[in-house]
């Protein structure tokens, strides 16, 4: 079956985390993804957090499936010439180097347009445009300036860095959407055009919710944080704990076998429309017309009585027997999942989203597949490359050039030794 963005060449400059969560999707959807590395060492990545000595790591296995691998020095006068028509052939470049790097190289966005006025530059940078604009910036850096440190933890606490990462595999989800954009427009328009997303800004648009408390800040307290009604509001919106960033209140409530297993919790949810069945369910029938719970509005200053009372029923049950009972009532909840629950989760395996890949030199391992599910262009996870395990064939069947030009690149060293497999 054709895939969604069959046909499309990206010229893939990305390194470590953001950029290649987002050529990786572009990848999923068809695009023949031509990672470009440094010879000998490659993505720095490969060789972070090693778990197997010699193998490439999870951390670049997981992040790098279904693209191929040239390895080029982009800094010697071959390695320049072959980037160039690598320029001259691609749609997109995506690169997410420091702020500067690309246009030190030799190809700023005035010379890529030279080459090939069709193609789309898309970019992670850490900060747009400002007083930030050249600093280097890792995933932690953009959750604590996108907004999401400051507004993650309890109160009492210090800021919380999550581990989701938002900063780079949200930045890079951001800047799919772009090129994607791009491309459309690229249609009607025949140029290409440059793409941004800062990590800062794809922090805070995740963040949104939170902008959204600090207006209403001006107006009173936020009556469904667990600041209200006993603690102080101060002028900037504060660390809320648990408690749900929507109009129905929720935090999370210990199950049974909670004093051993540190993910025995539920998150619970006390949604306006099923509050006469959580009165039920709990067996606090006498909730339901008492006025002082029968009103959302009623119960926000004693949200934190409420959930101790509903963990008090939970603390009876299993997380999963609890999910069982309040869903059969549309009790919106969720059992916190350990990553150990979720690696062996058959139903995850089922839709792909958890997918077993084969690695030469790694053998079996588990990963994340493509999250975004088309219809028409189902995604098959492959391995990630070996460092230039491409190498001569996009020279011979993207650059078609000949095996004379292939041996002249390859003696001038711009291409640098390809990484064998094992079996060679
Ligand atoms: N051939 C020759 N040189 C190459 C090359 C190649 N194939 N690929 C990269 N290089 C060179 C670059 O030209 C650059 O050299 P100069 O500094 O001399 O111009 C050098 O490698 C290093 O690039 P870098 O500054 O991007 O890498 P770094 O490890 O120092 O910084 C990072 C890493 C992530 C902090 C930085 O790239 C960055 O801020 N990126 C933007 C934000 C981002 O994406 N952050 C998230 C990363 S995921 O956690």
């Amino acid at each position: 079956m054709a895939k969604a963005l069959e046909g499309i060449k990206i010229l893939d400059f990305t390194h470590v985390q953001s950029g290649p969560t987002c050529t990786q999707l572009l990848a999923w959807f068809g695009a023949d993804v031509i990672k470009v590395e440094r010879p000998g060492e490659g993505d720095i990545t490969r060789g972070q957090l090693r778990d197997i000595p010699d193998a490439d790591s999870l951390y670049f296995t997981m992040l790098n499936h279904n693209k191929r691998s040239i390895t080029l020095d982009t800094k010697a006068p071959e390695g320049k010439k072959v980037l160039e028509e690598l320029v001259r052939t691609c749609d997109v470049l995506v690169e997410n180097f420091a702020p500067g790097v690309l246009k030190r190289m030799g190809f700023s966005w005035e010379r890529i347009q030279e080459l090939n006025p069709k193609m789309i530059v898309a970019s992670v940078k850490g900060f747009g445009p400002g007083p930030y604009e050249d600093c280097k910036v890792y995933e932690n850096v953009a959750q604590c300036a996108g907004g999401a440190a400051s507004t993650t933890g309890f109160d009492d606490g210090p800021p919380l860095v999550t581990g989701a990462q938002i900063g780079d595999s949200g930045t890079g989800l951001h800047l799919a959407l772009g090129i994607v954009a791009a491309l459309y427009q690229r249609n009607t328009s025949g140029r290409g055009q440059q793409v941004l997303a800062a990590m800062q800004d794809g922090v805070l648009n995740l963040c949104r919710v939170k902008l959204r408390d600090q207006q209403r800040l001006a107006h009173g307290p936020l009556k469904e944080y667990p600041q209200f009604p006993h603690g102080e509001f101060g002028d900037t919106v504060p660390r809320a704990g648990n408690a749900s960033g929507g109009g129905q209140p929720g935090w999370i409530l210990k199950c049974k076998g909670w004093e051993t297993d540190p993910n025995a919790y539920i998150y619970f949810i006390a949604q306006a429309p099923v509050w006469e069945k959580i009165c039920n369910v709990i067996g606090k029938p006498e909730w339901i017309t008492d006025p002082e719970y029968a009103k959302p509005a009623a119960r926000l200053p004693k949200l934190k009585d409420i959930f101790a009372t509903v963990e008090e029923w939970t603390m009876t049950k299993t997380k999963f027997e609890a999910m069982e009972i309040l869903n059969k009532f549309d009790i919106p909840c969720g059992p916190i999942l350990s990553m150990k629950e979720i690696a062996e989760d058959q139903s995850l395996r089922a839709t792909g989203t958890i997918v077993e890949v084969d690695h030469p030199t790694r053998g079996k391992y588990l990963s994340v597949g493509n999250p975004i599910k088309l219809s028409d262009s189902p995604t098959e996870v492959t391995r990630s490359p070996l460092l230039g395990e491409h190498t001569e064939e996009i020279l011979r069947d993207v650059l078609g050039f000949d095996e004379n030009r292939i041996a002249e690149i390859r003696n001038s060293g711009a291409v640098g030794q390809a990484q064998r497999l094992a079996a060679e």
